[in-house]
């Protein structure tokens, strides 16, 4: 552990991926930024406050510290944190990343048991990657930082960071649902996973659903634990341990987004994507390519209403976004082979000369782009089969500044807890229900689309990504943002260079 002399604390955030990934081409390194929920909520609170986010560079790869310099120092200087990459090899990507984090854990707590693979080395490289995190956070971490440990990948590491270091207490937050006691009965290392969970000082959740999951689940295996109070944060007491326990909507930044889709290029560039879609009204969603997105069941909705609503032919046309994830896997080529076979039928029955019914693009967007296609949307529809949160749905409502727009919303998303007095919600199961939702949201007059905007908007703007970070500082170490001031950064990278023989052991093969 870094002594660190006069430190106050400084935030340090470890997720699975730093928000940016490595690549090289013929030798040449680069680095992009990552997008998805996480990076997209964490990145706005770490800005310019001087802390450090921990993670994966994205790249198995040998790279050279002085390269990793070169590539992370000047984005770290302008992001105003420093990057600390974890370097894995293929086999821990292989075990811990695609195997326990993606082929069992990502589908158990989204309820898909069926797509699980329960293989002991999947546990064993997901112990071994999370132990590499854990000497990386250890080597910078001093006792009065907020170490802040995000997602299902990376449940045991304050687990490990309290056996090198009793005072190193850590908080975790989970992005994705938590499931009900007897989906997770079914986990062959459950006891394990729950009490790696109970080591947390704060263990917060997405909604108040996923956390009566959890709670169940701490009843049935320590009967002695006690439960305290009620609200945002509950205490939970087992033998001589306590911790608390948390349910916390993460959101987004709503004052960026808002602001950005009111801006003037992306104004222009809405009334462009408009003029170009040709119909009268478009349809947007934007998924990561994933089962639990429920982007087969959308397409399926929507071909019901168009054959149910014939008078919808030609005015109504839905802009598909589908983000790549995990395309090594064969389930997610799979997957991707479904929807292009859905979307050519569509297209195949409906298409005229004048218009397609079904656009879609299988790659990400420029943000200002994104945010361009979100304002010309009329409506959004979000399909999830289950989702910790969904944040789409909030970037839209943000995105529409006072205008209508209508969102057709997933009732297995966590944001429809929030939401459910503005958006459409739907059963994403039900192709009848998925499609009278399109047909609703087509047909509704500008004054009910308007409240129901309104609604949804001050919900997001009430509790954005700021109250989220505020209330879980507040319950974790009785802090709040503003304590984590924004500063001048003298050099970003001393730190980096004492770590490299730490790495040693971690190099990948
Ligand atoms: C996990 C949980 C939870 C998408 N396409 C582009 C792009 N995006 C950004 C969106 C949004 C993010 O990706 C997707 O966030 P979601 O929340 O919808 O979904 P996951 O990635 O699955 O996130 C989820 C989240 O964690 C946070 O806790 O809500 O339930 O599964 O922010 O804007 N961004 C850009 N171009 C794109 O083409 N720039």
């Amino acid at each position: 552990m870094v002594p660190m002399k006069d430190n106050k604390g400084r935030f340090l955030v470890v997720s699975n991926r730093l928000p940016v990934t490595m690549t090289s081409n013929d030798n040449k390194w680069e680095a992009k930024s990552s997008s998805g929920g996480l990076v997209n909520a964490l990145d706005p609170v770490l800005k310019n406050r001087g802390g450090f986010w921990v993670g994966w560079p994205g790249t198995c790869e040998e790279v050279k510290m002085s390269v990793l310099k070169e590539i992370l120092g000047p984005i770290s200087k302008k992001n105003g944190y420093r990057f600390m990459p974890v370097l894995l090899t293929k086999k821990d990507i292989e075990e811990y990343y695609h195997g326990f984090s993606n082929s069992v854990l990502w589908p158990l707590f989204h309820d898909f048991q069926s797509r699980c693979d329960f293989l002991p080395e999947y546990w064993e490289g997901y112990i071994r990657a999370n132990e590499k995190f854990a000497k990386v956070v250890h080597g910078h971490a001093s006792e009065n930082d907020f170490i802040w440990v995000n997602d299902y990948q990376l449940i045991p590491l304050g687990s490990m960071l309290l056996n090198k270091n009793p005072d190193l207490r850590s908080s975790f937050f989970l992005h994705i649902p938590f499931p009900s006691l007897d989906v997770f009965m079914k986990l062959p290392w459950r006891k394990e996973i729950l009490y790696q969970l109970t080591c947390y000082s704060l263990v917060c959740f997405q909604t108040q659903r996923d956390r009566r999951n959890f709670i169940e689940c701490v009843r049935v295996f320590y009967p002695g634990a006690t439960v305290y109070g009620r609200g945002h944060v509950i205490k939970v007491r087992i033998d001589d341990r306590a911790f608390l326990a948390g349910s916390m909507p993460i959101s987004i930044d709503y004052r960026r987004y808002s602001s950005l889709g009111s801006s003037g290029p992306v104004v222009k560039r809405a009334k462009q994507i408009k003029d170009e879609i040709y119909t009268e009204k478009m349809m947007i969603g934007v998924d990561r390519l994933d089962y639990s997105k429920g982007i087969p069941q959308k397409l399926k909705g929507f071909d019901k209403c168009l054959q149910e609503h014939p008078e919808l032919r030609e005015k109504l046309t839905l802009f598909q976004l589908v983000i790549p994830s995990r395309d090594t896997i064969n389930e997610y080529r799979e997957l991707r082979n479904e929807i292009e076979l859905l979307i050519s039928e569509i297209n195949g029955k409906y298409s005229t000369t004048r218009w397609t019914p079904v656009i879609w693009r299988h790659g990400s967007l420029p943000e200002t782009e994104l945010y361009a296609a979100y304002r010309a949307a009329d409506i959004a529809i979000v399909t999830s089969l289950k989702d910790g949160m969904n944040l789409v749905c909030k970037e839209y409502c943000a995105s529409k500044g006072r205008k209508g727009g209508v969102l057709i919303l997933s009732e297995f998303t966590g944001a429809a807890i929030q939401l459910s007095k503005g958006a459409v919600l739907v059963n994403p199961y039900d192709v009848c229900d998925v499609s009278e939702s399109i047909y609703r949201a087509f047909m509704m007059d500008e004054e009910e689309q308007k409240a129901r905007m309104k609604s949804m908007r001050e919900a997001i703007r009430r509790q954005d990504v700021f109250w989220w970070v505020d209330n879980f500082l507040r319950a974790a170490a009785g802090k709040k943002l503003g304590d984590f001031p924004e500063q001048d950064l003298p050099s970003l990278w001393p730190g980096l260079f004492k770590i490299k023989q730490k790495y040693n052991a971690g190099k990948p093969s």
